[in-house]
């Protein structure tokens, strides 16, 4: 029998394209695994049975990477080495038979797995994660996700080690066997693609509870964690029930199995996988109770529970038929926990956190070589495609056909969509198509969201007639080059409107020949098709002000010419949360923007201080005062340059964001004692109202920490109160971070007495170590290099990588070090874990890949580390794809 090692090379760097799509020759309906488990030595007997689909005497090709091949079995007769072909990558076995069993014997070694894909074992406990190509690491076969197949799956492993052995589906049998090992027999009835397939061992304190569907199936919950977590995990089973009622009642889609399981491990790539009836999750996106978790986490908690809940139907009912159609899945999935958060919290905040993301992160992708459509054409590694372009721009692009179809007919597109496709493998273009069948709508123009990359810009003028009393509203769209696509043509999407008088009132915008819907806020939908497009409205009697792209209708960069007037006016009066907080947030980009053109310390005016304090001091949710009152960060005003002005930035930044403090500084010493007041010591409460005083008394303690000059006695016994009488992780992290970033002299205590009270938790580590990462000052490179040492930290595990090394290539001012020690760091921590995992170091090398958008020195600094890293031996094809597109000389590759 032909061996081979598990120590083998990088996987070959080898694109991919959309257009080269065929569909499978052979499929496989059912699958028999059985899992013996052993830590280097774990043998995976998997019976198969294939039936050909496509042309006959084609060979049959599984694909499997580091494994092992012990035996292999057609039709029950064993297979001589002369009898198939095996690759690093591939096992090929010729055959004219239509249909056929095959069994397939591998051994694996998940204890030296530390690329955490396909099966390992971390902290004592195995587990899986196979999406996207992790299943072809546990035994050879049809590894894409339009093979879909039943699975059955026995486990054996030691009883006392391992009590708990799972995997998807229900659990049909058990038993023991002589040797002290016991067995568990699992079905799951719907067929999948590989990537859902999950397989845990372990030993757990588990949370159960139950939910009844609307249809009266009671299915079994049941929450797996670390021994003594229980106390943690209330919250996420709180937010899978709500999730559950909430998929029932919006989307009239009803759970499927009789058990829903979630594992939280502490070794984990991302944030959660949405294996069938086996969610398993980084133990951050469970375990949150107030002691340890911040109000941001138990949303987020909240919001991942359901992510992965709704990927049950967008997702697992309905797959991917290739991965180019990621989104279609993701895109989906992202739009509807969106909406659970916002109908189950503030939607105004929720949403203004969306906006957040897409203009830092995602524009920034859009602008970095690694730019690429929603749904990609080219890709060398999948892994390098759960992007916050495919997740959350895709989120956006439904969005928009939400805006454009109201709640009721996109309702009626997606029931439309599982009609159609439930059971199958689809692709984005079979999701469109439902949308329009269920409309009677042509939305030929608006698949160019799919097809094209790039962040586009909308430049809008207005002219007003006052004999005429019309109001021309002219727009133009454009979107720049992105490699690969160097002309775009133009998109159809959403422009929210609403027209306000100078008092602040809403006027009805009509025209004379044309009829226009409203959305649920009652803005004016326009929609945009054309380059450049025009709408005349009659019978307004003064010249209005213009509140665009409502609710962020579409992702793009909107430049228009506000007046301070006209700014004040909208922060005001705009009936869109969203529109009165980017009024706002449009007055201080502005005030930055001119002190970085004149590369001087930017100052807060006397009208911009007006509208602060009356922000500060309105009655509105307090958590929009908190946002509206954030200073713009470093990295969102360098997504309004191509080129960037990193000093200019920086300085502009540090001096408004001071000045806020000091001018306004009374101002919030005050409303820090009335937001006290309505907080009273009573325990800690998760509702919305709670969360929003803390947000916005944490904005105030943010800005008198940075006031310090003017107070410092008083200023240090608030932090130091602050911190002795916070009942929650929110308020005592609020006051360690304000000490460390305004360099306050009780840092140092605050640090060593969080470290001390908090050093066997590791998921409130990360957040001490997060902190220090993000300083905006104070010998940053140092600390993080002297942190990297710290018993807290390894580069084993994901989540302290995140935590340290990804929040220090974020802080701009540091990373980008004028001396290239931050580009050191992380280009040695690159280093190390490409041959350990690839795909974490790939998440850590996207800011360098935009070197020239920064000054020649910089870009030269920059340039070593990726030639350094261009020339490692066994580069990771995660790192390959990366480096190289980000090197090519020609930027329209
Ligand atoms: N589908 C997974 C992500 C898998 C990432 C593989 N590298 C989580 C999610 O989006 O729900
Ligand atoms: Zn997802």
């Amino acid at each position: 029998m032909t061996q081979q090692s598990a120590e083998v090379a990088a996987t070959p760097a080898i694109a991919k394209f959309r257009k080269d799509y065929s569909a499978p020759n052979f499929t496989i309906d059912e699958v028999a695994l059985t899992f013996h488990l052993a830590d280097h030595h774990t043998k995976v007997v998997s019976q198969l049975k294939v039936r050909r689909v496509g042309a006959h005497q084609q060979p049959l090709v599984l694909q499997g990477e580091h494994l092992q091949l012990e035996s292999l079995a057609l039709n029950g007769n064993d297979l001589g080495s002369d009898q198939f072909q095996l690759s690093d990558t591939e096992l090929t076995i010729a055959t004219d038979l239509e249909q056929f069993s095959l069994t397939v014997t591998t051994i694996v070694n998940p204890t030296d797995n530390k690329a955490l894909e396909g099966l390992y074992k971390s902290a004592g406990t195995y587990c899986t994660q196979c999406e996207a190509e992790g299943f072809r690491r546990i035994t050879y076969y049809l590894d894409r996700p339009d093979v879909l197949a039943t699975y059955t799956t026995t486990i054996y492993a030691d009883a006392a080690q391992y009590p708990y052995l799972l995997a998807n589906g229900n659990k049909i049998d058990s038993g023991e066997t002589e040797q002290g090992e016991h067995w568990v027999t699992w079905h799951d009835p719907h067929p999948k693609p590989a990537y859902l397939f999950a397989l845990v061992a372990g030993d757990f304190d588990v949370l159960r509870d139950q939910f009844t569907t609307r249809s009266g199936r009671d299915v079994a919950l049941e929450f797996f964690v670390d021994k003594g977590n229980l106390d943690q995990t209330e919250h996420a089973m709180q937010s899978l029930k709500n999730a559950m009622r909430w998929d029932e009642e919006r989307f009239d889609l009803e759970y499927d199995l009789d058990i829903y399981m979630v594992v939280a491990v502490d070794f984990f790539n991302m944030g959660a996988m949405e294996n069938k009836g086996l969610n398993v999750f980084n133990s951050k996106y469970v375990l949150a109770n107030p002691n340890t978790a911040t109000d941001q986490d138990f949303l987020n908690v909240e919001s991942v529970i359901g992510h992965e809940y709704f990927h049950n139907w967008t997702g697992n009912r309905i797959t991917c038929r290739d991965w180019f159609q990621l989104s279609l899945k993701e895109g989906l999935t992202v739009f509807r926990d969106q909406e659970f958060s916002a109908d189950l919290g503030s939607r105004a905040v929720n949403r203004i956190q969306d906006v957040q993301i897409i203009r830092t992160h995602q524009f920034n992708e859009d602008a970095s070589p690694m730019a690429h459509p929603i749904r990609p054409d080219k890709v060398i590694e999948m892994n390098n495609f759960y992007t916050v372009t495919v997740y959350n721009k895709g989120a956006e692009v439904i969005r928009m056909l939400h805006t454009l179809l109201g709640e009721q007919g996109f309702q009626r597109g997606m029931q439309e969509y599982v009609r159609r496709y439930d059971g199958q493998a689809v692709t984005c273009e079979d999701f469109i198509l439902a949308m329009e069948a269920a409309n009677d709508r042509d939305f030929k123009q608006f698949r160019n969201w799919y097809r094209q990359a790039g962040t586009p810009s909308l430049q809008v003028t207005q002219s007003f007639a006052a004999d005429s009393k019309q109001l021309r509203l002219r727009i133009k769209q454009s979107t720049p080059a992105t490699p690969g696509q160097p002309t775009k043509q133009p998109f159809h999407m959403p422009v929210v409107i609403s027209a306000y008088n100078n008092q602040g009132e809403r006027l009805t915008l009509r025209s004379s020949d044309q009829e226009y819907a409203h959305t649920d806020t009652g803005g004016t939908l326009l929609e945009l098709t054309q380059a450049e497009q025009e709408w005349v409205f009659e019978g307004i009697d003064s010249e209005p002000t213009l509140a665009l792209l409502e609710n962020f209708s579409a992702p793009v960069k909107l430049q228009a010419d506000y007046s301070a007037e006209q700014l004040r006016l909208l922060a005001g009066c705009a009936d869109d949360a969203v529109v009165r907080w980017d009024a706002v947030q449009s007055m201080l980009r502005k005030l930055l923007q001119d002190a970085i053109a004149a590369e001087i310390p930017a100052q807060l005016s006397d009208s911009v201080a007006t509208t602060l304090r009356t922000v500060l001091h309105d009655d509105v949710d307090p958590a929009l005062r908190a946002l509206a009152l954030a200073c713009p960060s470093v990295d969102e005003l360098a997504e309004l340059y191509e080129q960037v002005p990193l000093e200019a930035i920086v300085q502009a930044v540090d001096s408004l964001k001071l000045d806020i403090a000091l001018q306004l500084r009374e101002d919030f010493a005050a409303v820090y004692d009335t937001l006290s007041d309505q907080l009273g010591s009573a325990t800690y409460e998760l509702d919305g109202r709670s969360i929003g005083l803390r947000s916005l008394r944490n904005r105030c303690l943010g800005y008198l920490g940075l006031a310090r000059s003017a107070a410092p006695e008083s200023t240090d016994e608030l932090l130091q109160q602050h911190d002795a009488q916070a009942t929650s992780m929110t308020d005592h992290i609020a006051a360690l971070q304000t000490a460390v970033w305004t360099d306050n002299p009780q840092a140092s205590v605050l640090l060593a007495d969080f470290a001390n009270q908090w050093q066997d938790n590791p998921l409130v580590m990360d957040k001490w170590l997060a902190t220090q990462a993000a300083a905006p000052v104070g010998n940053v490179v140092g600390e993080v290099a002297d942190l990297q040492q710290h018993s807290a930290f390894t580069l084993a595990n994901p989540n302290r990588v995140y935590a340290l090394l990804a929040t220090f290539s974020r802080n701009m001012r540091y990373f980008h070090q004028a001396d290239g020690s931050g580009y050191q760091l992380i280009a040695t921590a690159i280093k190390s874990l490409n041959s350990s995992n690839p795909q974490v170091a790939s998440r850590l090398i996207t800011p360098f890949l935009q070197w020239r958008r920064f000054d020649t020195k910089r870009q030269q600094l920059m340039l070593t580390c990726l030639n350094e890293l261009k020339a490692l031996p066994n580069l990771a094809s995660d790192l390959y794809e990366k480096i190289s597109q980000s090197l090519a000389t020609d930027e329209k590759n």
